[in-house]
């Protein structure tokens, strides 16, 4: 036998390419593209339907705690196995540091979580809370050694936002190591202002989670964490761009020739800020920050995806479920909206919402399709070509859709841990219906084949992004 599978008759889909041609699959990797390959030991129709990268969805949250008492929707079983059936072949969740908490031991923590639970590839982002000495010194430099090549840093919410000398220093760190920071870009000051005064005026319901962050606060913060990029000479990714503004901020920063890169989520391009204002606590199933805003900045991410200004796709999937005192209906949550937990699963409908709102509307083609959604995130993040792509040496990481299923997204069409999808009625036209990891199927026409432990955890080289473009502020006289 030449191959173990080949996949056959279908139309493969690149970043630069469109092709009817066969896949050929050996020990988990693609062997051969292209017509009469020869045998193998399974021979899989794909005619009529689409071959692509599988999906890789480099923002996630996976069993990460939040505020006392409450708990994350997925574990790395039921996030990953949602992110399979949605079309997805590896995901990037974040390893979060609390305050006082070593790095080291946070990842060994994460991985003690993740470590034979997961049906597609993992692997963690860090996320940076106390920037000690010890952290900036010598864990970061170490753990980025080790192959955890990128940091999110947030600049608000308590616990977790840095001032701007820390921000600095970690920027620093990344620039010296050659690590990629994301950036939550949010003014902490401003929000903690806007919630004491909404609260005081008794406006605490869900809805007014959007008047507490509204787009200056999310475009003050763009510029800066830009500026403060601009100082360090070190790149960044901001992540979960949400309206014109920051869009256009990030943009002018790449007319100028920064490296400054740009990331939006599903909720941003077909939710609005009227979701937050459902009968009672249902608009708790909205609460995620940014916020959505309104249709005008919905069309403005359209444009940043479009025109390049973001380069990833990705869910920002953080769920928590609705009906439930650990989740969005915590006793807390329902005294203000400050309280209530902050996020919102996406992981299994991102592929389709950008599918059919994108590609099957025209806004943007199939090869940017499989950009925005694999091959950008693969390379950003230090994994291409071995992920992200088919080309003869990949690994075999491959999604095969049917274009013209037509599906109403509904709960109980989902596979993770989450009650409730905040897509719930949207129909897209275009499903992922087999998934496949390292050449083996997870998901095999829309069921479950795969197991719990198949997927593993994936060390990173450094991103060819990260790369500093020019001089830090303080070496350029
Ligand atoms: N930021 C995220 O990236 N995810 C969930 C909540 C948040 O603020
Ligand atoms: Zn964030
Ligand atoms: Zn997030």
């Amino acid at each position: 036998m030449d191959f173990d599978t080949i996949i056959r008759s279908g139309t493969v889909a690149t970043e630069s390419q469109t092709q009817q041609c066969d896949v050929a699959i050996r020990d988990g990797r693609i062997a051969a593209l292209g017509r009469d390959l020869g045998d193998a030991r399974e021979i899989v129709d794909a005619s009529g339907h689409l071959v692509l990268p599988g999906g890789i969805d480099s923002h996630v949250h996976l069993a990460q705690p939040s505020a006392p008492g409450i708990v994350m929707a997925d574990d790395f079983a039921s996030g990953t196995l949602a992110a399979a059936f949605g079309g997805n072949t590896m995901v990037l969740p974040f390893a979060l540091q609390q305050k006082g908490q070593s790095l080291r031991e946070v990842v060994k923590q994460y991985h003690a979580k993740a470590d034979g639970r997961c049906y597609v590839d993992v692997s963690f982002h860090l996320i940076i809370a106390d920037a000690t000495e010890r952290v900036l010194g010598q864990e970061l430099p170490a753990l980025v050694g080790d192959g955890y090549t990128s940091f999110k840093v947030f600049m608000t919410y308590e616990g977790l936002a840095l001032s701007d000398m820390e921000m600095l220093n970690v920027m620093a760190v990344a620039r010296e190591t050659g690590a990629l920071v994301m950036v939550h870009a949010e003014n902490y000051d401003a929000i903690r202002f806007l919630t004491d005064r909404l609260e005081r005026a008794g406006k605490t319901a869900p809805k007014f989670h959007a008047t507490s962050r509204p787009i200056p606060v999310e475009r003050e913060a763009t510029h800066r964490a830009i500026s403060l990029a601009e100082l360090v000479d070190v790149p960044i990714m901001i992540v979960h761009v949400s309206n014109r503004d920051a869009m256009e901020e990030i943009r002018r920063a790449q007319e100028r020739g920064l490296k400054i890169y740009g990331e939006t989520c599903p909720q941003y391009l077909v939710l609005t800020e009227k979701d937050l204002d459902g009968l009672n606590m249902t608009g708790a199933k909205y609460v995620c920050s940014p916020p959505p805003r309104d249709t005008a900045s919905q069309q403005a991410c359209w444009e940043g995806l479009q025109q390049g200004v973001f380069s990833l796709f990705s869910s920002d999937h953080c769920p928590f479920r609705y009906d439930d005192p650990k989740g969005k209906l915590h006793p807390k949550g329902r005294t203000s909206f400050r309280w209530v937990p902050n996020g919102i699963p996406g992981v299994e409908t991102r592929l389709p919402i950008l599918y059919s709102e994108g590609v099957g509307k025209g806004r943007v083609s199939l090869n940017e399709f499989v950009a925005l959604t694999a091959t950008n995130h693969a390379r950003t993040y230090g994994l291409y070509p071995r992920k992200g792509t088919i080309a003869v040496g990949s690994d075999a990481d491959i999604a095969i859709w049917d274009p013209a299923r037509e599906v109403t997204i509904t709960q109980t069409l989902m596979h993770g841990g989450c009650d409730y999808t905040p897509y719930e009625g949207i129909t897209v036209k275009g499903w992922p219906v087999s998934t496949m990891v390292r050449g083996k199927f997870v998901v095999r026409d829309g069921a479950l084949v795969g197991r719990e432990g198949a997927g593993l955890y994936i060390t990173r080289e450094k991103s060819p992004l990260a790369v500093p473009g020019g001089r830090s502020a303080w070496e350029a006289t």
